[in-house]
């Protein structure tokens, strides 16, 4: 691709806005800031080794987590950039126990609310590990012009209008859906834009790729110990033995499996009984972006974005990926428990 066929972000969310007539350019508006608070926390993630950013802020977040200096940096920068923009009405986001309301007269008047674990991943920035910023975007059920309520967030994921994620790569890319296909875009720092690198991402119906923390593998549900045995098998017709693999950063380990094919699972453990990861803002936004890609999200038996939520930090256990790969662990779980 020479420099002149290059499609920016902000050129790519335009021609998609031309392509239907009655949209009013406030989710085009509100997609162009996440991608410029993308630049920006990129910028101090990339610089991490080098400046006081590193390490522990000395607190912890709702989770109970100890929060690092750029959790906390990509927390506020996204809380500030998303107010200042005028599109979202409230934010949550994995950082903070409620949901942050934006009670000023632009803002009230926001048709959107914005999810999001800012930096997730955070326990990998000090040994340079990819990190991930994932977010979730929903037309508010409130009135506009009225304040937000918890109602506005407790949306299941098939509500979603848009939904993606930034990973802070070897690369720095930014991939996401408002629901006709999922497109990536590479940034490219010598002139400081994302541009479309993988159009129309589809995901391979199979993959031989399994991913998830075998440390657990005690605590893991009998299905699921049966699953992690036939990808271990030897059968040449289904190419097994699978591959592991599994870097501890959900954006990473998604988006390899995403391109090439591969499940991502989190389930279930004694330590974790309705799995680690979180619905509204890690599994939605994920299972948005697999499904548009033609893969399958699940909690083990129904699909993600059919869950109810109840609440804004709640868990799920999480099986991602190829079509064939979820179906197949599917089976183990419904016969084995
Ligand atoms: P474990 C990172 O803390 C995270 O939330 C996800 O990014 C990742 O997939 C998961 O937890 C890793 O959890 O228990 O395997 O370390």
């Amino acid at each position: 691709m020479n420099a002149f066929e290059v499609t920016t972000l902000n050129e790519f969310i335009l021609e998609k806005q031309a392509q239907f007539p009655q949209a009013e350019g406030d989710l085009s508006h509100l997609l162009h800031h996440v991608g410029t608070a993308a630049k920006i926390v990129n910028r101090e993630v990339n610089k991490a080794g080098l400046v006081d950013i590193l390490g522990e802020m000395g607190s912890t977040n709702v989770q109970g987590e100890d929060q690092k200096k750029l959790d906390v940096f990509a927390n506020d920068h996204f809380i500030n950039s998303l107010h200042s923009c005028g599109e979202v009405c409230a934010i949550a986001s994995e950082e903070n126990e409620s949901f942050i309301l934006f009670d000023d007269d632009v803002a009230r008047n926001g048709k959107y609310v914005f999810l999001m674990d800012p930096l997730d991943g955070s326990s990998n920035i000090d040994v340079n590990v990819s990190i991930g910023t994932i977010f979730s975007i929903y037309k508010r059920k409130s009135k506009v012009g009225e304040k937000a309520t918890m109602e506005d967030f407790l949306q299941p994921g098939t509500e979603q209008v848009a939904a993606g994620y930034v990973l802070y790569g070897s690369s720095t890319m930014l991939v996401y859906t408002t629901g006709d296909g999922i497109n990536g875009f590479t940034l490219d720092p010598s002139i400081g834009e994302f541009c479309l690198s993988h159009k129309l991402i589809k995901n391979p119906e199979d993959g031989y790729i399994y991913s998830l923390n075998e440390g657990n593998y005690l605590k893991f549900p009998a299905g699921v110990k049966q699953y992690i045995k036939y990808c271990q098998e030897k059968d040449e017709a289904t190419h097994r033995p699978y591959s592991s693999r599994y870097i501890g950063s959900l954006v990473s380990d998604v988006h390899r499996n995403l391109l090439k094919g591969g499940i991502f699972m989190y389930p279930v453990t004694e330590s974790a009984p309705q799995g680690k990861l979180r619905l509204l803002y890690e599994c939605n936004p994920i299972a948005f972006i697999i499904e548009q890609a033609g893969g399958k999200a699940t909690n083990g038996t129904k699909r993600i974005m059919e869950l109810n939520p109840t609440s804004l930090h709640e868990r799920t256990p999480f099986y991602c990926g190829s079509t064939n790969m979820v179906l197949k662990v599917e089976e183990f779980i419904k016969v084995f428990g």
